[in-house]
This record gives C-alpha cells, sequence and structure tokens, in this order.
C-alpha cells in the first residue's frame, strides 16, 4: 500500500502494557479499528496486556467481539509503555483518554484524517485511505488475523465508505474487505444490523430531518437540523443521529449537505458532506472542526441561522470557484 509502512512489532519491542483509543463520540470506524488491532494483539503477541479506551459504545456495534471490555472509564492512573491513538486527527480528540497518551512511553498514531499533523512518535497517517480500519489492517500479519479482528475491522471500513459507496472505495479498499471475508465473518449480518437497521427513535430523528430540510443555493446544497428539545423528547443521543447527513445528500442534485443538532443553549454540532466540489475539511478548519475533504464536523456557537449562513456562504464561494474554472 505504501512504502514507508510502520513497523508494528518494532514499535512494540519490549513492552508489556498497551492501551489505545479511537476518538470522542466513536465511530464504526474508531471502534472497528481499536477492536481489530486489539484482537490481533491479544491473538499473537499474549504476553502484551492490551486495553482499549472509549467513550461509550452505541449499542448497535455491541455485535462486535469485545465491545464490552472496553473501558469507559477513565478515572485510573494508569502509565502504557505504548499507547495508540487510532481515528484522531488531532491528541485532544481523545478526550479523556489523552492523558494515557501524555503518560505513555511511546505513542503511535494510526490514522486517515487529511488535517492529521502527526503528533505521535510514530504516525501512519494515509489521508487517501478508506478508513483507519483499513490502514490497521494492511498493518498486520494477514495469516495471522483472528476472526474477531476482521470482523471488527471490516465493520470499520463499511461505515467509513458507506458500504463501499463513497468516493473514499478504492480498489485496495476491495482487496482489503475481501481478505477479510475469507476469514469466515458474517459481512451480511455486520452490515445490514449495524448499517441500515436503525431504532424507531433513529427513524423519528431521520423522519423530522427530512421534512424539515430546505434546499439552497439552486438545490445545490441541503440542510436540516434537530433540536435539543426533540433529543430530550425521545432520549436520544448523537448516535441516534449517524447517518442522516448522507441520507439528505441522497437527495437528487445536491452537491452538499449540512445537518446541524442542538448540543446545548445556542450550541450545535455540524455535520457536512459534498460529491464532488465542496470541500468540507476546509470550512470545518476555519470553525475550528476537522475532517476530510467529503466528510467534516465541527461544532458552532450561535443562532442556528447565523451558522447555517455562515457554512453554506463557504460552499457557495467553493461551488462559484469551480464553476468559474470550468467555464474560464
Ligand atoms: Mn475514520
Amino acid at each position: 500500500m505504501n512504502n514507508r509502512m510502520m513497523n508494528l512489532s518494532a514499535d512494540l519491542q519490549g513492552a508489556s502494557r498497551v492501551a489505545m483509543a479511537g476518538h470522542l463520540r466513536p465511530d464504526g470506524d474508531a471502534i472497528g479499528a481499536c477492536l481489530g488491532l486489539g484482537h490481533y494483539l491479544r491473538a499473537n503477541m499474549p504476553e502484551l496486556e492490551v486495553t482499549i479506551y472509549m467513550e461509550e459504545v452505541p449499542s448497535q456495534y455491541h455485535l462486535l467481539q469485545g465491545a464490552d471490555e472496553i473501558r469507559t472509564d477513565f478515572s485510573a492512573d494508569e502509565t502504557y509503555d505504548v499507547f495508540f491513538a487510532l481515528d484522531c486527527a488531532d491528541a485532544s480528540r481523545l478526550g479523556k483518554a489523552k492523558k494515557y497518551f501524555d503518560s505513555a512511553g511511546r505513542t503511535v498514531c494510526i490514522d486517515h484524517h487529511v488535517s492529521n499533523p502527526g503528533y505521535a512518535d510514530a504516525n501512519e497517517i494515509l489521508p487517501d485511505a478508506s478508513s483507519t480500519s483499513e490502514i490497521v489492517c494492511g498493518l498486520l500479519d494477514e495469516e495471522r488475523i483472528p476472526k474477531a479482528a476482521a470482523e471488527a475491522l471490516y465493520l470499520g471500513i463499511v461505515h467509513d465508505t458507506g458500504v463501499f459507496r463513497y468516493s473514499c472505495t478504492a480498489p485496495e479498499t476491495m482487496e482489503t474487505a475481501a481478505k477479510l471475508m475469507r476469514k469466515g465473518i458474517d459481512s451480511n449480518r455486520i452490515i445490514n444490523e449495524t448499517f441500515y437497521d436503525k431504532t424507531y427513535v433513529q427513524n423519528q430523528l431521520l423522519g423530522r430531518a427530512l421534512s424539515r430540510s430546505v434546499l439552497l443555493l439552486n438545490g445545490k446544497v441541503i440542510v436540516s437540523y434537530i433540536r435539543g428539545k426533540e433529543l430530550t423528547l425521545y432520549g436520544a443521543g448523537s448516535s441516534d443521529m449517524e447517518g442522516i447527513v448522507e441520507t439528505l445528500m441522497g437527495t437528487t442534485g445536491t452537491e452538499a449537505s449540512v445537518f446541524l443538532y442542538e448540543t446545548g443553549l445556542n450550541e450545535y454540532k455540524v455535520s457536512m458532506r459534498s460529491r464532488n466540489i465542496v470541500d468540507c475539511s476546509v470550512i470545518a478548519k476555519t470553525l475550528g472542526g476537522g475532517g476530510h475533504v467529503r466528510a467534516a464536523g465541527c461544532s458552532v456557537c450561535g443562532e442556528i441561522c447565523d451558522a447555517v449562513d455562515m457554512i453554506v456562504h463557504h460552499m457557495e464561494e467553493q461551488i462559484l470557484d469551480a464553476e468559474g474554472e470550468t467555464h474560464a
């Protein structure tokens, strides 16, 4: 895949206590990458003590073996020989697990976010990779990948590619998925139960977001939102809104979608997606967030209409620039 590939066994030389974490509000890729690497290390290096830290794992991912052993309590002051930061564009995205990163003897970062500066002692940052799970898989000895690791890594790839649909899906992604399928995993179940199945509450929120969505910029941008009081009404959390921004962009003729949900008084979490033109990561970065070219996010404060105005204005500039270039 690349010729400067990191050597995991060199990074783990002499280590006995290893920990790892994915980003805040973990998604399928963060969870899949951690569990995949965790199962691999436990199976092949039994002398290692491996701990995985993460914020609460959404229920759809509980079918993965070991999901119930992920530590969500960060109160103990442990120190580790090696700490892996997976799918985290910067160290602050580790959340409360950052203290274990800071105190570790050696740090390793494996990630595919274009904004990642390479903040660990050893870094494997491949912005063209579909997912961190795909990169992790490339670092492992294929013969020695246990089925539980294959399931986790496959799930991570499935989620970050929208089931092999987004433009980040490369031939290498499909080859990696094929290798993992040959480990005898139930790929259908992983796709259906963790990606497509929605709870009643999730479908209610999706329905609300779709019905109140508005088209802007002559239908090139679609925007919608969910209020904090609706989340309270349904007892819903951030993971219940996964997929809404992608579904919005499934609207014919759109170039980009914006979805906001209220996280506090006049505080919103923003997700953006684009098809071909808009660079979401640039917009997210100006607003203190980050992500990928086709998928990025940030948090904003103030009135929802001001936030939407500002983001859509950035998108309009990019779309006009691109149109200017094609007409020139
Ligand atoms: Mn990812």
